[in-house]
């Protein structure tokens, strides 16, 4: 059998997943728990033959080309690979895989706890017991917005969208859906969907908005300060995917000035930087990129990432790869 390969992992992950690492390859571990510089990441990247990053991890061109000879394969720990430059991996002849599948039914788990909180007001009922403010119920207490028979808008229907969707159906929400391309007409009508080729028009019709795509330059701000405006005064935005999707500065305008309901975030343009200004609102839910924080997601998509790292060491194409031109 050829020599193991030399992975080295950027973040502290689940020990179930370090110790199978470390039983299947010459394993570099990151014991302490934060994300490397730049520069330990350069210096990972001279050095492994399989690097495992995670989404903190800005994997750029400038890094790339100081990768070492031996670097053929980054095994990312995470779904997203916004963090990582596709085309200069590609350049060099490094393969990309990321773990799809094992957090889809986590993140439309987050989603769906998002869309019930924001309209109903959970985290604000809370706060209002844990601060010793409640004075007792009364009919005007608390109101929020009914979520049955509302309409829900997803934007991007691939296997997180449709997990929301299929939850959704079940709170009765009607779905409706933003997509590159049409879903297969038999998944629309177990869904019932309505697809919707104009995203303008499906922001302006919508009581909620979930979104749901990948971060590409296609989808960078895809919910700009224009398409917000478009947004009903009572409707709501919930964002499980990338920060980068929604203009941030442009969101908190729109919260501000109650030009639309509320919004509940798992994810921010600038991460770990939340925008203040979020803070100050109570029509927002803020959690801390949380979606797919389950003990068995985190173990599953170990399991994904030792899966590719293992197929790559045996010559074959590793189950998860990325290629460029799926986006
Ligand atoms: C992960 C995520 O926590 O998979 C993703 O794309 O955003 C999160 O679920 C993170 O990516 C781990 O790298």
């Amino acid at each position: 059998p050829h020599s193991k390969p030399l992975v080295i992992v950027t973040r502290k992950l689940p020990d179930p997943v370090e110790t199978r690492m470390m039983e299947l390859f010459q394993t570099r571990l990151n014991l302490c728990d934060a994300p490397m510089s730049q520069d330990q990441l350069a210096a990972a990247m001279r050095e492994a033959d399989v690097l495992v990053p995670t989404v903190t991890d800005r994997i750029d061109a400038a890094l790339i080309e100081q990768a070492g000879e031996r670097l053929k394969l980054i095994a990312s720990f995470g779904t997203g690979v916004d963090h990582i430059d596709l085309r200069a991996a590609k350049a060099r002849h490094i393969t990309i895989t990321n773990t799809p599948g094992v957090l889809t039914e986590d993140t439309a788990d987050m989603t769906m706890a998002l869309i019930l909180a924001v309209p109903r007001r959970i985290v604000e009922g809370s706060a209002l017991i844990r601060t010793g403010t409640w004075t007792g119920w009364s009919p005007t207490g608390m109101l929020g917005h009914r979520i049955h028979g509302k309409r829900l808008g997803i934007v991007g229907m691939g296997r997180i969208g449709t997990a929301v969707a299929r939850r959704a159906r079940g709170f009765g929400l009607s779905v409706h859906y933003h997509n590159r391309r049409r879903v297969h007409p038999e998944l629309e009508e177990e869904l019932e969907a309505t697809y919707w080729d104009n995203l303008d028009q499906m922001v302006g019709r919508m009581d909620i908005l979930s979104i749901n795509c990948p971060h590409t330059p296609a989808t960078y701000h895809l919910m700009n300060r224009r398409r917000l405006g478009l947004m009903q005064p009572h409707a709501y935005i919930v964002n499980t995917a990338r920060g980068e999707v929604i203009d941030e500065s442009a969101l908190v305008e729109v919260l501000r000035e109650k030009r639309i309901a509320g919004a509940g975030l798992d994810v921010y343009e600038h991460e770990p930087q939340v925008n203040p200004e979020l803070l100050a609102l109570d029509n927002a839910v803020l959690l801390p990129h949380m979606g797919s924080a389950t003990i068995e997601g985190r173990r599953d998509m170990g399991e994904r990432v030792i899966v590719n790292i293992r197929s790559f060491a045996d010559g074959h194409t590793p189950p998860d790869r990325v290629v460029e031109t799926m986006f």
